[in-house]
């Protein structure tokens, strides 16, 4: 039996990369009666068949694990948010914090087409979420900008691009692994049909510790959280709840709200906590919806 990740699935096989080799591998036999999926980023154990095919015979224990896009081991999640087309959208944003968060997934934010907003509107947009506790980078992938920054932030981890489509993830790939091919939405003159889209997942190796995946998916989730708990996940919040008058205070129309009043005094950004009311809102129409 030998050990690897798997990088790539293709319709019923699983590529798995083991010490410099991919094999093909089949995933046979337990995961029927059990079960079991097999998910990129997995690390698995295979028998191999042939010089470079294989079958999957477990799965070994994941550290996290996303369902859209369905990747296992994610480390790190480079959120994409452009400051035009599409413009800038903060409550996008911070549903993707709050998602990354619930996974467990570290977030890094990358403010994209750096290039075509103002200086001072690139340092307020970083600013505001630096002081909320994140790390956040301008970046303009043509021009080079935030590219080292954020490659530095990948090395040894798997990482996986998220944001809406057209933010520049593509871009923002390619300009970090130069080389390997990403698809971006560039529109092709000669045909015309419009965007190409990256629909499977995949792995893409940096290094054998550094991987990443450019995949769609994420924004489209539910809030993954019970209501009373979006909160939690708001880390700028931390240092005003305690003064709140109710010690499992929301934050919402509480008498003596310290952080509500943190949020009309500037103190929290406003619109974080406007994000915080709509997302609390979404995990309660879900849960009413529930019954
Ligand atoms: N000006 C500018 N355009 C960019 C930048 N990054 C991406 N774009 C353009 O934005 C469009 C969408 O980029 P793409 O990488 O396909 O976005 P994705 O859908 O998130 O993968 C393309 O036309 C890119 O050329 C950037 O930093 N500056
Ligand atoms: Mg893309
Ligand atoms: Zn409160």
């Amino acid at each position: 039996m030998r050990e690897g990740r798997v990088i790539r699935a293709i319709s019923g096989f699983f590529d798995v990369f083991d010490d410099g080799n991919v094999v093909r591998c089949r995933a046979r036999g337990v995961f029927k009666v059990k079960g079991t999926t097999v998910l990129v980023g997995d690390f698995v154990r295979y028998e191999p068949t042939g010089t470079q095919e294989g079958v999957i015979r477990e799965v070994l224990e994941r550290r996290t694990e996303l369902i859209r896009p369905p990747i296992a081991n994610v480390d790190h999640v480079v959120i994409a948010c452009s400051f035009v087309t599409p413009d800038l959208n903060l409550y996008m944003l911070d549903k993707i914090l709050l998602l990354a968060s619930v996974a467990r997934v570290e977030p890094t934010i990358a403010f994209t087409k750096a290039d075509l907003a103002s200086p001072e509107n690139v340092r307020a947009i970083c600013d505001l979420y630096r002081r909320a506790g994140y790390t956040a980078m301008a970046v303009a992938a043509k021009q080079a900008l935030g590219v080292a920054e954020i490659r530095a932030r990948l090395q040894g981890r798997v990482t996986v691009l998220a944001g809406p489509s057209g933010a520049g993830k593509s871009t923002l790939a390619s300009a970090l692994a130069p080389g390997m091919a990403f698809k971006t939405g560039e529109v092709s003159g000669k045909i015309g049909r419009g965007r190409q889209t990256t629909r499977h997942v995949e792995l893409v190796r940096l290094d054998d510790d550094t991987w990443m995946a450019d995949a769609p998916g994420f924004s489209q989730l539910q809030v993954p959280v019970a209501s009373r708990d979006v909160k939690h996940h708001f880390p700028e919040f931390r240092a005003w709840a305690d003064a709140c008058a109710y010690r499992d205070c929301l934050h919402l129309d509480e008498e003596a709200c310290a952080v509500r009043r943190a949020a009309e005094e500037g103190r929290v950004a406003p619109s974080r906590y406007a994000s915080y009311r709509q997302l609390y809102q979404e995990a309660r129409e879900q849960e009413l919806n529930a019954y």
